[in-house]
């Protein structure tokens, strides 16, 4: 049986990686940080380990360093291309080949979509985020997308968009049109992907952020857990993100949502596959590993429940999605949320 290091020397170590990572991003770029120590898993699996209230402790220690302690962003989400997705990933309900009861929808027609921007900032969002059931765009979907990218800029909402893999030049293009952020995940660790999605590669996914990068749009891009993977795996993940160069501006978490007709929900049998506090435990070190970014509480809210999630702000979670939808599944409701900030004081950005 191999010998665990000593609490105190695995503390040592990730004390080492942490601290050079925050003394990396200190002063250096404004939004973005670049991630010049490369996180290795093994050091980002001994965070995970470490003792709960150490964790929590450190995490919002690093917290307080580069973020407002008391201020959560909302992000509200807008399904704008429903379903009949030609993808076969395990955990989504909108993928053509699962019998889920999410029906293949047209595209959202842009006066739709413009009210309900207007609704989610009269609502308090600061961000509206139009997400696509698609590969990618085709040429023809992109040119409506522009249209209503500049509709939703022009209401005052920072603008986000989730639309699959882009080819050459449509990143650029949804620069053009004024798009502040482009949402798209790792989902896991590279070594069990596989078992999740194969109709498109992790390499796949890397090239989409790279072009994102490159043309100048600010980068959201976390993953899912309680997908049945290992601890090993979701460090693996956190990884992976931390270790972007520079790491994304934006992190979403999200808790798988399990949904009749996916593969997921076959496999795991509707049973929550990660327990809260190991939910809490992920993002205190997504913080821990991306001090700058806006780590975002994404789907699987309402399971989680309001006190693991007054736990997971104080693990340094600063954004919510929020609205009584995510794409095609339930989020807390917006009063509910309003309750649950204004219980633990928090205010909103
Ligand atoms: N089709 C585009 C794509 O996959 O890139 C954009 C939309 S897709 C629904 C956006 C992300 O939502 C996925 O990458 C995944 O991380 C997340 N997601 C989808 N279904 C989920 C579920 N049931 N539970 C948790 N997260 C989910
Ligand atoms: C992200 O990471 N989570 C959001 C957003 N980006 C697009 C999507 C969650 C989808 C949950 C399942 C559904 O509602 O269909
Ligand atoms: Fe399609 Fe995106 Fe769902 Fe995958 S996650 S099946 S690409 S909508």
């Amino acid at each position: 049986m191999s010998v665990p290091p000593s609490a105190e020397r695995m503390n040592a170590s990730v004390d080492q990686v942490a601290d050079s990572a925050t003394r990396a991003i200190a002063g250096a770029v404004p939004v973005a940080s670049r991630a010049s120590a490369r996180w290795t898993v093994d050091a980002v699996e001994a965070l995970f380990a470490l003792p709960f209230t150490e964790l929590l402790h450190r995490a919002q220690t690093v917290h307080r360093q580069h973020h407002a302690p008391d201020t959560v962003q909302l992000s509200t989400l807008l399904s704008i291309k429903t379903g009949g997705c030609s993808e076969d990933c395990g955990y989504c309900p909108q993928a053509a080949r699962y019998q889920t009861g999410v029906e293949n929808e047209a595209l959202l027609a842009q006066d739709v979509v413009v009210a309900a921007a207007r609704a989610a900032k009269a609502a308090g969002a600061s961000r509206f985020c139009m997400g696509a059931a698609w590969r990618g765009p085709k040429e023809r979907d992109l040119a409506p997308v522009l249209d209503m990218v500049r509709a939703v800029k022009a209401e005052g909402l920072e603008t986000c968009c989730t639309l699959g893999m882009l080819k050459d030049g449509q990143a650029q293009a949804l620069k053009d049109a004024g798009l502040d952020y482009y949402n798209h995940n790792l989902d896991t660790a590279p070594e069990f992907y596989g078992d999740i999605v194969t109709t498109r590669d992790y390499r796949d996914r890397l090239d989409t952020l790279e072009r994102v990068r490159e043309a100048g749009i600010n980068v959201c891009c976390g993953g899912i857990v309680g997908m049945g993977e290992s601890r090993r795996a979701r460090a693996g993940l956190i990884a992976q993100l931390a270790n972007l160069d520079p790491y994304p501006e934006s992190v979403p978490i999200n808790h798988l949502v399990q949904v009749e007709g996916t593969p997921l929900h076959d496999r795991l049998g509707g049973e929550a596959a990660l327990a809260p506090l190991e939910f809490v435990r992920t993002i205190a070190v997504a913080r821990l590993t991306m001090p700058k970014a806006m780590v975002r509480l994404s789907a699987g809210r309402r399971e989680l429940g309001d006190a693991a999630q007054a736990l997971c702000f104080l693990a340094g979670a600063n954004s919510i999605f929020y609205g009584d939808r995510l794409l095609t599944t339930g989020n807390p409701d917006v009063d509910a949320d309003r309750v649950l900030l204004s219980a633990l004081g928090l205010a909103t950005a």
